[in-house]
């Protein structure tokens, strides 16, 4: 088969052509990807295989974070990380609801764009997943034994945590950064028309402990109100740097989409992280007022906790020398990505009309002869001309984000043009383009992202499906596309629908993490204060208004299943233990009228869902889960009487 390629000629003139005629024509005619006949042999997982790859999806606007398999594009699970999940009961179970805490109260919902795994030597090490929370700015950690979201952290004086979560070395910081630059004391009650003024920007550099991943806001940087985009960790010869996008370095704030665009460049920063530690340890940061929360599942309860915090050491880049410097960057960059030598610097300008490429020797070269243009704040720029080694043409309109295959090869995601375009690491020229469907944001390759990328598979997330798949009204699911790119040419594979809005991905061989998957929770090691471990211990407790129900669960029957002397205005907490070991074997609980999820209940475990009955009558309860042949015999009832009843307090176990 011939492999046709759009061949896109392109100038700044033929920006406003290209969108119109994007807009008007939809994008590229599918019958130019028919062309790989046997692109189903290479995705087919056969019933009870196994996929090669683990691929975590942020969710976006969902708050969540789906797993899939590589190559098939099966999905295994969603796990709700920034917002409430009644499939599980996530975020409504007293046991969980603390990890949506923040200094702002209960907040259920985010938006999370940037997964990363943790690192070891810039490899991922299959032990945490992380990832962040624009809106309300917060980190979550995501333990890959259980697949469970275990650590939330919310950054103090951040207006919108999109540069994270991205881990240096051996994940010694996960880094963050304010989207939108705002007054650095957030109650600060001041003109929006002065910006320059009190507006400030800040990064932060989040610790993470080694041994038990928990995570803690070491310390903040102070930065110029631009606006910080997106991040990512040095490897190699870089690996003590983190670098930055900014833009809005007009300072705009208002009508950013014109003042936000005036200047040709802005800049990628480049923060010593190292050296910034170092400084902080020496004692040069200040302590200064904050507030956040800081939430955390107990190891031993499995009960997540609440802590706040009220200070948080800044780092200002005017007493603290030679440790971060801005390489001025065409224009509006979004994107930051090293290359896997950690040589190369690449930029996504999402308005310019070349992508740079910076070179980490050549910046530290321009250190040392101080070739600064100018230095704000602190902090100095370096001279265009000193850092910059290539500036790759023609790379369509609208390049974002760019991967490495570990043979020489970038590949840079264009959003405008739809298309993934590959470029050489030598030349800086375009080798190959392939359309995308459509709107391509972040692409993804198979270890793209380390010091050693497998050749393998390269996974396109574009932002609106339009008619790729069959119609389900004015809302289509955003579409994936999997690429082989093992040969010279890029080739699309597949094209499947997703969950929420993936910005990023990130992919681990299945064989990392598949053995360390935990079947069960162990009974014996549960040491929730609510559990119980036998039927013969269930039991219901009255104390005032409220009612504990000590409740356990087993293939067919709840224990206690009837329950009398429940009053209305009672507060009612159901206790409920799994006692099954058998993997996969949960039970649902749910009671009519209650106005919360059900909540799901893993073998071993023990949730907690509470209840305020509001009327007199029979409650039905049962098991939402079919979890065997009697399982519609899963069921009992509670009664309810008015608050000033003399019924008494009963309960039976199905043994009396
Ligand atoms: Cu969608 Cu990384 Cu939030 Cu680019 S981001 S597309
Ligand atoms: Cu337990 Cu259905």
């Amino acid at each position: 088969m011939i492999q046709k390629t759009t061949i896109w000629k392109v100038s700044t003139v033929l920006l406003g052509i290209g969108l119109v005629s994007v807009l008007m024509y939809g994008c590229p005619s599918q019958t130019e990807m028919l062309d790989t006949g046997d692109a189903a042999q290479r995705v087919y997982v056969a019933p009870g295989e196994y996929d090669e790859y683990y691929a975590f999806l942020s969710g976006g606007y969902s708050g969540q974070l789906s797993v899939w398999g590589l190559p098939s594009g099966r999905m295994f699970r969603n796990i709700p990380v920034f917002s409430q999940d009644p499939e599980s009961g996530y975020g409504y179970s007293e046991e969980t609801k603390p990890l949506l805490m923040t200094s702002y109260g209960f907040i259920p919902w985010d938006d999370s764009h940037h997964p990363e795994l943790s690192l070891t030597n810039s490899m991922p090490d299959g032990r945490w997943m992380f990832i962040n929370a624009n809106n309300t700015p917060r980190v979550a950690r995501i333990d890959l034994t259980s697949f469970e979201t275990v650590e939330t952290l919310e950054l103090p004086n951040t207006g919108g945590n999109h540069a994270s979560t991205f881990a240096t070395e051996n994940t010694e910081y996960i880094i963050g950064a304010t989207r939108f630059s705002i007054p650095y004391d957030m109650d600060m009650d001041v003109p929006i028309d002065t910006y320059s003024e009190n507006f400030d920007g800040s990064l932060s550099f989040i610790g993470v402990d080694d041994e038990t991943g928990e995570m803690s806001m070491d310390f903040q940087i102070l930065m110029p109100p631009y606006h910080y985009d997106l991040g990512r960790a040095g490897k190699g010869p870089s690996a003590d740097w983190v670098f930055f996008t900014t833009y809005n370095t007009e300072e705009a704030h208002t009508l950013l989409e014109i003042n936000a665009s005036e200047f040709d460049k802005d800049y990628i920063v480049a923060v010593n992280w190292k050296m910034a530690e170092e400084y902080v340890r020496e004692g040069r940061a200040e302590t200064v007022p904050a507030e956040y929360y800081h939430n955390m599942k107990d190891e031993n309860t499995s009960v997540a906790v609440s802590n706040v915090h009220d200070e948080v050491l800044l780092l200002d880049p005017r007493d603290a020398p030679d440790m971060i410097y801005f390489l001025p960057t065409p224009k509006s960059p979004h994107g930051v990505d090293i290359d896997p030598t950690g040589e190369y610097i690449v930029g996504g300008g999402k308005l310019a009309t070349v992508i740079p490429v910076h070179s980490f020797s050549r910046m530290l070269d321009a250190i040392d002869n101080d070739a600064f243009e100018e230095i704000i704040n602190g902090i100095p720029v370096l001279e265009y001309e000193s850092t910059i080694v290539g500036e790759v043409e023609n790379p369509g309109l609208g390049p974002l984000h760019t991967e490495f295959d570990g043979d020489g090869h970038a590949y840079t995601s264009v959003y405008i043009s739809s298309e993934i375009v590959k470029w050489s690491l030598e030349t800086f020229e375009v080798v190959d383009r392939i359309d995308s469907y459509y709107s391509i944001g972040h692409l993804m390759i198979t270890g793209g992202d380390t010091p050693n990328p497998d050749k393998r598979y390269m996974l396109g997330l574009t932002k609106t499906s339009r008619d790729r798949f069959l119609p389900t009204g004015p809302k289509q699911l955003h579409p994936a596309q999997l690429y082989d790119i093992s040969g010279d040419r890029m080739e699309m594979l597949l094209d499947f629908p997703t969950i929420g809005e993936p910005h990023y991905a990130q992919t681990i061989p299945a064989d990392q993490i598949r053995d360390n998957v935990k079947q069960i929770y162990d009974l014996d090691a549960n040491n929730h204060p609510h559990a119980v471990k036998r039927t013969a211990d269930a039991r219901v407790e009255r104390d005032g208004d409220v009612v504990r129900v000590y409740m356990t669960n087993i293939r067919s029957h709840f224990t206690p299943d009837n329950i009398e002397g429940i009053r209305v205005g009672d507060e009612v907490h159901f206790h409920l233990t799994n006692i099954e070991q058998d993997w996969d074997m949960v039970h649902g609980f749910a009671i009519k009228g209650s106005n919360s999820a059900e909540v799901l209940i893993a073998p071993g475990e023990t949730k907690t869902i509470v209840w305020h009955p509001q009327r007199t009558g029979i409650f039905p309860f049962y098991c939402t889960a079919f979890c065997s042949a009697l399982h519609q015999e899963m069921q009992g009832y509670v009664r309810v009487s008015p608050a000033d009843t003399d019924v008494p307090l009963t309960w039976r176990t199905g043994e009396d």
